[in-house]
């Protein structure tokens, strides 16, 4: 018989799908397999249940399953169960068949009740098998699809489009929950808002494409200046808040300073320009419980008025 591996029917290029087969007689084993492969499906095989569940647990496994009822030890229904239970649906669906001797209606209903997406009996016919893997495949490929929607929808509504950093409404949801981390810790939390200095001229003077490459560079500059668990979101047009969980008043001043010298120490090149930008922050901390996020918000925000009345390019905390 013959046995390929090459692309999918009427998919030529893409990788196979991927299917696997468990059954504990050897005979049917080599029967699924070649049948399937000449399908064009990608074919794993185990030999009992145990072993099933062992490729089916990792996160590259096949994502449609042909499975034996009665094996040694861990039978296909037990795989059902664990699979249901242990591989997290929003992540991965596995879509099971039970092909099985057994077939009373009691039998049928466990099996389906224990996980299974679809059931068949042995003898089986192999056009129906066929269908029945490809009814499987198209599940998991919309669940796929699914998935990575629902990822990009999840990027989409916590960063900011143009610079990457958190966006207004991720980055206050992450000091709300700093603050209550704070609280209950009894720790420190710094804040720092940061506004470029006569961002306005730059958009005025150059437009506002070099004004948002000016804005990238600048969140690129902020985000290298502090550390992996800090936080850092754009608030505003040209506002950035950082979050410094643990930061006291000098970490704060620090790391205000650091961010100052790293926007306002080398010029930001375009592709056609140099430009000298600075900006202007207001920090402050907390101790403790008994602040809101408003309050710590309006305090920063004071801070950064005064630093701008003061001359621009500096830090008030
Ligand atoms: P100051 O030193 O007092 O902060 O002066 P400024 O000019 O930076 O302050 P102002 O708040 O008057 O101006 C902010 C400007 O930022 C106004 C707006 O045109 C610009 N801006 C806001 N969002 C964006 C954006 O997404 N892209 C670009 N290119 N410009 C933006
Ligand atoms: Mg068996
Ligand atoms: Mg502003
Ligand atoms: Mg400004």
């Amino acid at each position: 018989m013959r046995v390929e591996v090459t692309g999918v029917e009427g998919n030529a290029g893409a990788p196979p799908s991927r299917v696997l087969v468990a059954d504990d007689d050897r005979t049917t084993r080599a029967m699924l397999k070649a049948m399937l492969s000449r399908w064009r499906y990608e074919v794993h095989t185990a030999s009992d249940g145990l072993e099933a569940w062992e490729i089916l647990r990792r996160p590259n496994s096949p994502r449609v399953a042909v499975l034996d009822w009665i094996m040694p030890g861990m039978d296909g229904v037990d795989v059902c169960r664990r699979i249901r239970l242990e591989v997290p649906a929003e992540e991965r669906y596995i879509y099971i068949i039970l092909l099985t001797a057994k077939t009373s209606r009691e039998e049928i209903v466990a099996g389906l009740e224990a996980g299974a997406d679809d059931y068949m009996v042995k003898p089986f016919d192999a056009s129906e098998l066929q269908v029945r893997v490809r009814i499987g495949q198209r599940i998991v490929n919309l669940h796929s699809e699914l998935v990575a929607a629902r990822e990009a929808l999840r990027i989409q509504a916590t960063y900011d489009g143009l610079t990457g950093l958190l966006n207004r409404a991720a980055t206050l949801d992450t000091l709300h929950r700093e603050l209550s981390r704070t609280a209950r810790e009894e720790a420190v939390l710094g804040l720092l808002m940061i506004d470029i200095d006569h961002f306005k001229r730059v958009n005025d003077t150059y437009g506002h494409m070099v004004g948002d490459e000016v804005l990238r560079a600048c969140a690129h500059r902020i985000r290298a200046s502090v550390r992996r668990y800090d936080a850092a979101g754009r608030v505003g047009g040209e506002e950035f808040l950082v979050i410094l969980p643990g930061a006291d008043r000098e970490t704060v001043q620090a790391v205000a300073e650091r961010i100052r010298e790293h926007i306002g120490g080398a010029p930001i090149e375009t592709e056609t320009l140099q430009l000298n930008i600075t900006a202007s922050l207001g920090g402050t901390t907390l101790q403790g419980r008994g602040v809101s996020a408003d309050e710590l918000i309006g305090a920063a925000d004071r801070a950064l008025y005064r630093a701008k009345e003061e001359g621009r390019n500096r830090v008030v905390l």
